[in-house]
């Protein structure tokens, strides 16, 4: 039998070999890691512990707060105030920065985090995740506000999440390559189990929520639509679509058997550049994909490269099989320019 790699060994290795996971950084990834095991604990546990449905206030994105976004949030926050690894925190559910209290050491880095994404899916069964990023702290900061956040993903020394699904999977970035770690139930242990993950170039296989389509913008109409078209039109095979409606399990799936997933601007509310957040979705995403081989954009530009202006801005996705990011980001090219 195969000896098993737990998440320890993996990050001890990677900093022998590499010298890429100092032991700041691996106490803050190992005490994510044990974050979610709560929060994966406290998903399959449900309404046997009255953990379903809505805390009965809206978040800074305008949106119901479900008891399990709130439990989610709230363990990652304590499971990290106290390490000395942090500086600061920030979370989908909160409008501004989280600062280390003062009775405890800050270090060096940021963690973002979008503590339970897919929140629609709770209450009925489906797949949800959590998905965190790690900045340096810009050197020279003084102070510990919203601003020390705003740096492009291509700085994020790790990114990863952890999906909720039959297994609960967690899936790391240190920016040598992307690897998946089971959580063993009767261990307690994230133990390795895909120690590379590789999005194939071509695909045959796309997410997006089609039931937008008359908001769609043409560059997108047009691509889809010759998805649609199959073996009949210009793209000579056909596509098989698949939407979860939670970007973990979605992005999962691509990384896992290749795919591209979208999440364009719409003309429903032209004010906002799309659904998703640049800080602590799209960036941890983006980064993850790119190092598993596969590419990301808004539509116009790599997303890693995007200088961030607010914490919780939107951002346009296009991201998975390199060929379908790029033919899709060159519909947008062409459109802009006439
Ligand atoms: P959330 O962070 O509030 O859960 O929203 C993000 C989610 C993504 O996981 C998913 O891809 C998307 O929203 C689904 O949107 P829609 O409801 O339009 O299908
Ligand atoms: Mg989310």
């Amino acid at each position: 039998m195969m000896k098993s790699i737990s998440l320890t060994q993996y990050l001890v290795e990677k900093q022998r070999e590499k010298n890429l996971i100092p032991a700041e950084l691996r106490l803050l990834l190992e005490v994510v890691a044990r974050a979610c095991k709560r929060i994966s604990i406290a998903v399959n546990k449900g309404a046997l512990a009255d953990l379903l449905g809505d805390v009965g206030i809206e978040n800074v994105q305008g949106e119901a707060v479900k008891k399990l976004d709130m439990i989610a949030n709230e363990t990652l926050l304590e499971a990290n105030e106290w390490g000395g690894h942090l500086a600061a925190m920030a979370s989908e559910e909160m409008e501004h920065a989280y600062s280390i209290p003062h009775r405890y050491p800050k270090g060096e880095y940021l963690l973002l985090f979008d503590p339970l994404d897919g929140s629609s899916n709770i209450d009925v069964n489906v797949s949800t995740g959590t998905i965190f990023s790690v900045l340096r702290l810009p050197e020279g900061a003084t102070r510990l506000d919203e601003s020390v956040f705003l740096q492009p993903g291509s700085r994020q020394v790790a990114a990863g999440y952890a999906v909720y699904g039959p297994s609960t999977i967690l899936v790391l970035t240190v920016g040598d390559g992307v690897a998946a770690f089971t959580l063993d139930r009767e261990t307690g242990s994230w133990t390795l189990t895909v120690p590379r993950m590789e999005i194939p170039e071509q695909t045959s296989e796309y997410a997006i929520n089609a039931s937008n389509r008359r908001h769609w913008y043409p560059p997108v109409v047009r691509y889809i639509d010759e998805l649609l078209a199959g073996s009949t039109g210009p793209r000579g095979k056909d596509y098989n679509m698949r939407w979860v409606a939670s970007m973990v399990a979605d992005v999962h799936r691509m990384l896992s058997r290749g795919g591209v997933f979208m999440y364009p601007a719409d003309a429903r509310d032209p004010s906002l550049p799309g659904k998703l957040r640049l800080m602590y979705e799209a960036n941890p995403m983006a980064f993850l994909v790119e190092q598993a081989g596969g590419a990301a954009t808004d539509g116009r530009q790599r997303i890693l490269d995007i200088e961030p202006k607010r914490l919780h801005q939107r951002v346009a996705v296009f991201l998975g099989s390199r060929s379908e990011v790029e033919r899709v980001t060159a519909y947008h090219n062409e459109h802009r320019n006439g």
